[in-house]
C-alpha cells in the first residue's frame, strides 16, 4: 500500500464503521435487523437532522422503524448514501460537540427512476407511516392553503393518478393501493413549518383522491391520520468546511454529513394511537418526541417566534450587510429589533400551550441564534420567501391588525423582503423562489418610489391575501418602513 492511499481516511460505512475514532456515537443496533416501517419524502439536511435522528434511538428498542428515503426529483442524497449504506454523520455543534452515526436510513429512492419501488414500500403492510420534509412549496397549496389545481405537478398527476410526480400524488396513489389490498392506511406526518401542517395536507389528500375516486376519499377522510406537527432544529446546509470538521473527529471520510445545534423538538399532535406490539404506531415519546392535543399552541410560537425573527433577521441582515445569523444577531440594532419584535408584537398573538413560558421561550430561542459554533447563512433563510412570509410574519400582521395594534415593527421584515427581491433582481442574482420569474417582474415594474412600490408588492397574491393588501393600517406601515429601509 502507498503512503498516499494510506493517508486516505476510509469513505464511511458498514465495514468501515467499526473504524470511527473513539467518541464517536455508532448506531445502538444491529442494522441487519431493521425492517422499513416508514417512507419518508424528502430526505433534505433538516430530515436527517431531526426525524432520523429520533427513528435512530427508536430502533434501539424496536427493530421495526428503518426509513425509505424517496427524493421526489434529485438522485444526490441516494448518490452521498448509497457507497455508505445508507449511514451518515451527524454533527452537533454547540456548547458541546457531538459526533454521531445515524443508521436509520435503510433504503433510499429516487421517485422519478423508479417509482414501482416507491410504490411497492407505500403499500408494503410494514409501512405504518409517512413523513415529509419537502419544503412549505412541495405541498402544492393556493395562498389561502387549498390544494392548488393549477400548480403544474398537480395538474400532472391529477391527469395521471398512477404516474405521480408531486407527493401528494405519492401519497393518495400509496394510500389507494392500501385500500384496495385491503390494508390500513399509513398515518401521515407532515414535517414542514407550515400553520396547521398535518390538517393542510390531509385537505389537500383528500381533495386530490376525490377526483380519483370518491370512496377512497371517504376511506381516506374517516381512516387515516394526519397529525400536525411542530418540528425544531437549527440545521445549516452542509459545506465543504463541515466535511473536514467530521473527516478529523471521527477518521472516516462523509460525503454528505449533517451538522446541526444540541436542540431539538419535535412536537406531534397525539392521534395516531397507542404504540402496539403489532406495530401500528411508533413509541415516539419514549424517545423524547411530545405528543400533545394542543400542537397548535407550539407550533404557532415556534413559528412566528423563530422561524418569523429568522426571516426577519435574513432579510434586514442581509440588507445591512450580515451573511450569517451570528453576525446579525450580534448587531445591536437587529438583536433589539429581535427582541421588540417578540415581545411587543408577536408574544401578544400567542396563546401559551401548557407548561411554555413564551418570554422564556423567546430568550432561549435569541440564545440559539447566539450559538457560534453554528454558521448559518441569512441567504438560505432567504429562499422562497413567498411561501414563507405567510406563515412567519402574516398571521401575526394579522392578528395585531384584528386587535387594533399597530404594525409598524412587523412591517420591517416585509419591507426588507421586498428590497432584497429588488436588490437580487438588479444584481440579477438567482431568486430561490418558486414565484421567481413574478418578483422578477414585479421588482422590474418598482420605480424606487415607496407607494408605487409597495402596491406592485401587494399586488402579489398568493403572499398577500386580498384582505391584507387593500388594508390602509398596513399599507401606511409598509410605506413607511420600505422607506426607512430604501
Ligand atoms: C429557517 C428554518 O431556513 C429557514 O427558513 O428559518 O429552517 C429554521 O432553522 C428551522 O425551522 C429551525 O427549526
Amino acid at each position: 500500500m502507498s503512503a498516499e492511499t494510506l493517508s486516505r481516511p476510509l469513505r464511511l460505512n458498514a465495514v468501515s464503521l467499526a473504524a470511527a475514532l473513539p467518541g464517536v456515537a455508532l448506531p445502538a443496533y444491529d442494522r441487519d435487523r431493521i425492517t422499513v416501517g416508514v417512507v419518508h419524502f424528502g430526505p433534505g439536511a433538516f430530515h436527517r437532522a431531526h426525524q432520523a435522528f429520533y427513528f435512530d434511538r427508536l430502533l434501539a428498542q424496536d427493530p421495526r422503524w428503518g426509513i425509505c428515503a424517496v427524493s421526489l426529483k434529485s438522485p444526490g442524497v441516494r448518490d452521498a448514501l448509497l457507497p455508505q449504506d445508507g449511514l451518515y454523520t451527524l454533527a452537533q455543534l454547540d456548547a458541546e460537540t457531538r459526533f454521531q452515526v445515524v443508521g436509520s436510513i435503510v433504503e433510499v429512492l429516487v421517485a422519478p427512476e423508479d417509482p414501482p419501488a416507491v410504490f411497492a414500500r407505500l403499500a408494503a403492510p410494514m409501512t405504518r407511516m409517512v413523513t415529509l420534509t419537502v419544503t412549505e412549496k412541495g405541498y402544492c397549496l393556493t395562498g389561502d392553503g387549498q390544494l392548488d389545481v393549477a400548480h403544474p405537478d398537480i395538474v400532472h398527476d391529477l391527469a395521471n393518478p398512477r404516474e405521480p410526480v408531486s407527493a401528494v400524488g405519492y401519497i393518495v396513489e400509496g394510500l389507494r393501493r392500501r385500500f384496495m389490498a385491503g390494508l390500513a392506511p399509513y398515518a401521515v406526518v407532515a414535517c414542514d413549518n407550515l400553520a396547521d401542517n398535518g390538517w393542510r395536507l390531509k385537505a389537500a389528500v383528500t381533495a386530490f383522491a376525490q377526483s380519483v375516486d370518491p370512496a377512497l376519499a371517504a376511506w381516506i377522510e374517516a381512516q387515516a391520520r394526519f397529525p400536525r406537527t411542530m418540528v425544531d432544529s437549527i440545521t445549516p446546509a452542509t459545506d465543504d468546511a463541515l466535511r473536514a470538521r467530521v473527516e478529523a473527529a471521527t477518521g472516516l471520510a462523509d460525503a454528505w454529513p449533517i451538522q446541526r445545534e444540541a436542540f431539538t423538538q419535535w412536537v406531534v399532535e397525539d392521534v395516531l394511537g397507542p404504540p402496539s406490539a403489532n406495530g401500528d404506531a411508533p413509541d415516539l415519546a419514549s424517545v423524547g418526541v411530545t405528543l400533545t392535543d394542543d400542537v397548535r399552541g407550539f407550533e404557532r410560537a415556534k413559528l412566528r417566534l423563530l422561524n418569523g425573527v429568522h426571516s426577519t433577521i435574513a432579510y434586514a441582515g442581509l440588507l445591512k450587510g450580515h451573511e450569517t445569523v451570528f453576525e446579525a444577531i450580534s448587531d445591536p440594532d437587529l438583536a433589539r429589533l429581535a427582541e421588540d419584535l417578540m415581545v411587543q408584537d408577536i408574544i401578544p398573538t400567542l396563546t401559551a400551550p401548557r407548561g411554555l413560558d413564551l418570554a422564556a421561550y423567546g430568550q432561549a430561542i435569541l440564545g440559539r441564534f447566539r450559538n457560534p459554533e453554528i454558521r448559518h447563512l441569512l441567504a438560505q433563510i432567504a429562499w422562497d420567501g413567498s411561501q414563507k412570509l405567510p406563515f412567519r410574519i402574516l398571521g401575526t400582521v394579522a392578528d395585531a391588525l384584528a386587535a387594533g395594534r399597530p404594525v409598524d415593527r412587523l412591517a420591517l421584515p416585509l419591507a426588507a423582503w421586498m428590497h432584497f427581491v429588488r436588490r437580487r433582481a438588479a444584481e440579477g442574482v438567482t431568486i430561490v423562489d418558486p414565484l421567481a420569474e413574478r418578483l422578477v417582474a414585479t421588482a422590474a415594474a418598482c420605480t424606487g418610489d415607496a407607494a408605487a412600490d409597495v402596491a406592485q408588492f401587494l399586488k402579489l397574491e398568493p403572499v398577500f391575501s386580498r384582505e391584507l393588501a387593500g388594508d390602509a393600517v398596513l399599507v401606511a406601515a409598509l410605506v413607511k418602513a420600505y422607506g426607512e429601509l430604501g
